[in-house]
């Protein structure tokens, strides 16, 4: 199923009268809306392959239906996606979830619909069939080193997969650790982490960037190797300028401040972007913005503040990415809305009186601080979020008109019941 630019066309002038009279509303306010528009029309969020499926939980799953079973089908759902919000131009592969038979016929699927290829993610976390060893006990911290080199050597064949396809990065996520006291030497654990690592990046591309991904704990319920940022930053300045911290928000401990940990990791070059998702508990993998919208906000109040004073640019600087997966929205409706709060929060934070918020600090002035922040987080941007995406011919109201269109019932008539589990 495609979606026509003449769909989208008709839609936006039923909706039009109403965006403009919000729009104007809410701009007349705002000096640099030129600006901020043309900062969120550039602003793209990559889609992860994995969220297309509609998810699970450990006790059960809840199939859902005409879902992709391929990755052309894949590609064709982020298409989808795209063409409704033009926010969306980037699908992230796992390996071996998504192997490509022919890259140069994958790259060119993805190019009909305006997609690239984000950050390749490997998978040492589950075992392969034919595969000669477990990971049971790990797999870069492995204590035999078979099981380490058959891991090193499947990163390898992830960033072969990914220079076929275009892609700049190589997502590394470990559940290595241990679930009870006494299991690992910690030490041990992370230098065969390191050295594992090492053989790694010394296979990227000049041009590549390795994503270091941390998580507090899950599956191991004692120890993760790479639990924090702070672990994970240890590992990326060992391994030299091309490995980052990579931020997932479901993945610290309760009531992190993970704004200040984006803060820092930002005036050291070391962040390497996001996986976006939302949660109340752990790695609860909701829509982004669903529980804790204000602390997206003042993630990305960091992230401008930080971005800016080192230069760096909004849309390509890091790697923004979601990591949801639904057990039950359908998941595409659920990754638009993901795209639209992180819009939101990102175009709020660019409302911010930076001038002024730097005063109030100066003078210690905290009530003040507290209403400039909020003073930006409180204004509703909908209709500015809205009007970049009409400049960029998307949808005024994409979900609305995946909604009209029946686009889960079109693709049911042309997949079938399909349903593909993604339990994590
Ligand atoms: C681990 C994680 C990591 C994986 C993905 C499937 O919890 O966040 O990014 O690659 O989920
Ligand atoms: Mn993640
Ligand atoms: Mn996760």
């Amino acid at each position: 199923m495609k979606i026509e630019k003449s769909i989208i066309d008709q839609h936006n002038q039923g909706l039009q009268e109403r965006h403009q009279r919000a729009f104007d509303f809410v701009s007349s306010d705002v000096d640099n809306i030129d600006d901020i528009l043309e900062k969120l029309q550039r602003f793209q969020i990559a889609i992860p392959s994995w969220a297309l499926g509609t998810g699970g939980t450990r006790f059960g799953r809840f199939s859902g239906q005409g879902e992709p079973g391929s990755l052309e089908q894949k590609i064709e759902d982020v298409g989808l996606l795209h063409a409704l919000n033009q926010s969306s131009g980037a699908i992230s592969l796992h390996i071996p979830w998504d192997i490509p038979q022919n890259a140069e016929e994958i790259k060119a699927l993805a190019t009909s619909y305006g997609l690239k290829f984000d950050a390749m993610n490997s998978n040492t976390f589950q075992d392969q069939a034919g595969q000669a060893y477990s990971y049971k006990f790990g797999s870069l911290q492995h204590v035999d080193p078979n099981v380490r080199k058959q891991a090193v050597a499947h990163n390898i064949e992830v960033i072969k997969h990914g220079i076929a396809l275009g892609s700049k990065a190589l997502t590394v996520w470990l559940a290595d650790g241990s679930s009870f006291p006494g299991q690992l030497n910690f030490r041990e654990a992370f230098q065969n982490t390191l050295e594992s690592l090492k053989e790694i990046y010394a296979h990227l591309p000049a041009d590549w960037k390795l994503f270091v991904e941390y998580k507090a704990f899950e599956p191991n319920f004692y120890s993760t190797t790479i639990a924090d940022w702070g672990q994970s930053l240890l590992l990326a300045n060992k391994l030299g300028d091309k490995a980052y911290t990579l931020v997932d928000l479901g993945h610290h401990l309760p009531n992190a401040n993970i704004e200040q940990i984006v803060s820092l990791l930002l005036m050291e070059g070391k962040l390497a972007g996001f996986h976006f998702n939302d949660s109340k508990y752990a790695d609860d993998d909701l829509t982004a913005g669903a529980i804790r919208p204000y602390q997206l906000f003042l993630i990305f109040n960091e992230l401008v503040d930080g971005m800016d004073v080192r230069g760096i640019d909004h849309a390509t600087g890091l790697g923004w990415m979601i990591d949801a997966s639904h057990n039950l929205k359908d998941p595409l409706a659920d990754l638009l809305q993901s795209v639209e709060a992180i819009k939101i929060a990102y175009a709020q934070a660019l409302l911010v009186d930076r001038t002024a918020l730097k005063e109030a600090q100066q003078q210690n002035d905290v009530v003040r601080a507290q209403e400039i922040l909020q003073q930006a987080y409180r204004t509703d941007v909908r209709a500015i979020v809205a009007e970049s995406r009409l400049r960029s011919g998307a949808a005024l109201d994409p979900i609305g008109l995946f909604r009209a269109l029946d686009v889960r019932k079109k693709l049911i008539a042309e997949r079938g019941m399909n349903s593909v589990a993604t339990g994590l």
